[in-house]
């Protein structure tokens, strides 16, 4: 299910990631045949504008993954549930792989929570993590919201530990200070690594209010009780996996048990958009070297059309070649 093309002589990577639907076109360097003596020039640029091609597919049906269906149950409801995303042998795997975090961190507010522990930076902690985040079901039902070349935003671990409260209601691209109603700028997805409960602080979400204005808007309700009544929780058990638009209102809920709920988020963005996470200063360029081409491009090292994210007017896949140094040290005068 997940790309393993790892050769560290690839010089750039291949735009072949299924994140878009067929009818979609992604803009690849690679197609422009731009060469690195052009790479600096305007005409060089314009160049690479006009090349496109098509977005590589993945056949998802054949896996038994309904995109369409997922994608319909979103946009309706502004949420889906993946059925069994993680099986036990990837639920252990994911365990055995984030002990050695354990203990690291500790929310520091209310919103992060004071009892709650949350271990940034997953997806480069571990090959589980990375096969996680770039899931070809994900890639292809996320695609079908965020333009392509979409970017990883935020990627931790939660564990909510006894005594967390519920968290405030929010919406996870609330951020982006656009005004609601809007498409979505993030696709969010919070796996269940332990049974979700109401107990245990299940996330609540409140179901189709990813359509909702801004506050004082027809048809959002203004009172926080109103508000609270109507939230759900995602009662879900370990392995499946939310997913929902950014837009949606939504909270972590309070445990009241005596045993941690343990989960993942993984967050998406527009290849446009600002990601959460500062991933190019956090994860060192020879791990991100070794990473399939999917996670380079869902860490920053693609472009979204027709050229952000560029450096120095060259792919932001060069950087991970050997040897690469920046312009502005390599033609210091
Ligand atoms: O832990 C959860 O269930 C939700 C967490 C959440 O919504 C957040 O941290 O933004």
């Amino acid at each position: 299910m997940v790309s393993s093309d790892r050769s560290p002589e690839r010089s750039r990577p291949e735009i072949s990631a299924p994140r878009a639907p067929a009818t979609r076109r992604i803009w690849s360097v690679e197609a422009a045949n731009v060469d690195s003596s052009r790479t600096g020039s305007t005409e060089a640029l314009l160049a690479m504008i006009q090349c496109w091609r098509e977005a590589g597919t993945m056949d998802t049906a054949s896996v038994g993954f309904d995109t369409e269906l997922h994608e319909a149950r979103m946009r309706e409801a502004g949420y889906t549930v993946i059925d069994g995303f993680l099986d036990s042998g990837a639920l252990e795997t994911f365990r055995e792989a984030l002990a050695p975090y354990r203990g690291t961190h500790r929310g520091r507010n209310d919103f992060e929570g004071f009892n709650t522990e949350r271990i940034y930076t997953l997806v480069a902690r571990g090959r589980i993590f990375e096969t996680i985040a770039t899931d070809p079901r994900l890639m292809a039902l996320i695609g079908r919201f965020l333009q392509p070349n979409f970017l990883l935003s935020a990627s931790h671990a939660i564990s909510l530990n006894p005594g967390e409260t519920a968290q405030d209601i929010h919406s996870d691209d609330g951020f982006y200070r656009q005004r609601r109603p809007r498409p979505p700028i993030g696709i969010s997805v919070i796996g269940a690594i332990d049974d979700f409960t109401r107990a245990n602080g299940a996330t609540e979400i409140v179901p189709g209010s990813h359509l909702w204005g801004e506050p004082g808007d027809p048809g959002r309700p203004n009172d926080l009780a109103e508000m609270e009544a109507m939230l759900v929780p995602m009662e879900i058990p370990a392995g499946a996996a939310l997913v929902f638009c950014g837009t949606l209102l939504h909270r972590g809920g309070a445990n009241v048990t005596d045993r941690p709920r343990l989960a993942f988020t993984n967050q998406y963005c527009e290849p446009w958009a600002r990601p959460q996470e500062n991933f190019w200063l956090a994860v060192p360029r020879e791990q991100v070297r070794e990473m399939s081409p999917c996670a380079q491009s869902l860490l920053g090292y693609e472009i979204a059309p027709p050229f952000l994210g560029m450096v120095s007017a060259s792919h932001p896949a060069k950087t991970l070649e050997p040897g690469w140094m920046p312009p502005v040290v390599a033609q210091r005068p």
